[in-house]
């Protein structure tokens, strides 16, 4: 059997990758009616997206906005189980060993969340730096988390990733000192691979930057991202209205230090 060619290779993939503009078409055209901003969470394993987003839902239910969530992984209801008490409505995709969330995997609640029309739908990636970034979910905002215990250079060497996206969360900010984190050194890497882009250091376990962090997905939502909706392959095509957020200058600041 004849091997197929890269320009068969490239057609292949360039097919799948429309196919999938399609697909967060059709998630957009589903949630345009209710008002919800969907967001795409997206970090490596263990940097803590649930964490914070379990805060983050109590802290906007308070607020008087409603909040769901879709988690993807691998395998387990883990996350899915964690955040039931925290936010209104919340789904697992488990996608048995693929390494990131497609538009497709979300087509079958949108008729659940679309009667329910949360405020917010938060969709929490897969934990992976690579793959889940050239797959548009439908989503308004991206956000970027990096954990102080990952190391400061994973902007650089994951620049696909931090380069696309709307706000970055410096998270675990509570573990800094143990690690010797440089927020610094961060956001120097940052300035490289995002110019302007919002940068805010929080820990979702003693509250610290949190207030920001809503505030900022808050205005992201208001304003909309012209990131998204612009296909896959978005590096380098960061947001101009991201980086006029009010915020920027300000909270990296208040942020600096923890
Ligand atoms: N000290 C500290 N620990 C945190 C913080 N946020 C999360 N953790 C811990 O870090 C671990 C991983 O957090 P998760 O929220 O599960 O991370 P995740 O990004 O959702 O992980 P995956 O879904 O597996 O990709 C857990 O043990 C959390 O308790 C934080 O702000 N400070
Ligand atoms: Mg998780």
């Amino acid at each position: 059997m004849t091997q197929p060619t890269e320009a068969q290779h490239l057609e292949v993939e360039r097919r799948i990758l429309d196919q999938a503009l399609r697909d967060a078409q059709v998630v957009r055209d589903a949630l345009a009616g209710g008002h919800t901003t969907v967001v795409n969470l997206m970090s490596a394993p263990g940097s803590g997206k649930t964490e914070l987003l379990g805060v983050i839902g109590d802290e906007l239910r308070a607020q008087g906005q409603s909040v769901a969530v879709l988690v993807g992984d691998c395998a387990t209801e883990h996350d899915a189980d964690r955040l039931r008490s925290h936010v209104d409505w919340v789904h697992q995709i488990v996608t048995d060993g693929v390494c990131h969330l497609e538009a497709r995997m979300l087509f079958p609640f949108l008729a659940e969340i679309g009667q329910l029309a949360p405020r917010y739908l938060f969709v929490e990636n897969v934990g992976n730096m690579v793959c889940p970034v050239d797959f548009d979910l439908g989503e308004a905002v991206r956000i970027a988390l990096l954990s102080v215990t990952e190391g400061e250079d994973k902007p650089v060497k994951y620049p696909g990733l931090f380069g696309a996206v709307d706000l970055v969360v410096v998270s675990k900010i509570d573990l800094a000192s143990a690690v010797d984190f440089s927020l610094e050194t961060v956001l120097g890497y940052l300035q490289r691979v995002n110019p302007g882009v919002p940068v805010i250091s929080s820990s979702a376990k003693t509250g610290v930057g949190l207030d920001a962090v809503i505030g900022a997905i808050r205005s992201l939502a208001a304003q909309g991202s012209s990131l998204t909706g612009q296909g896959s392959s978005l590096t380098g095509q960061r947001s101009s209205m991201a980086s006029n957020l009010p915020l920027a200058g300000g909270v990296r600041a208040a942020s600096v230090g923890g």
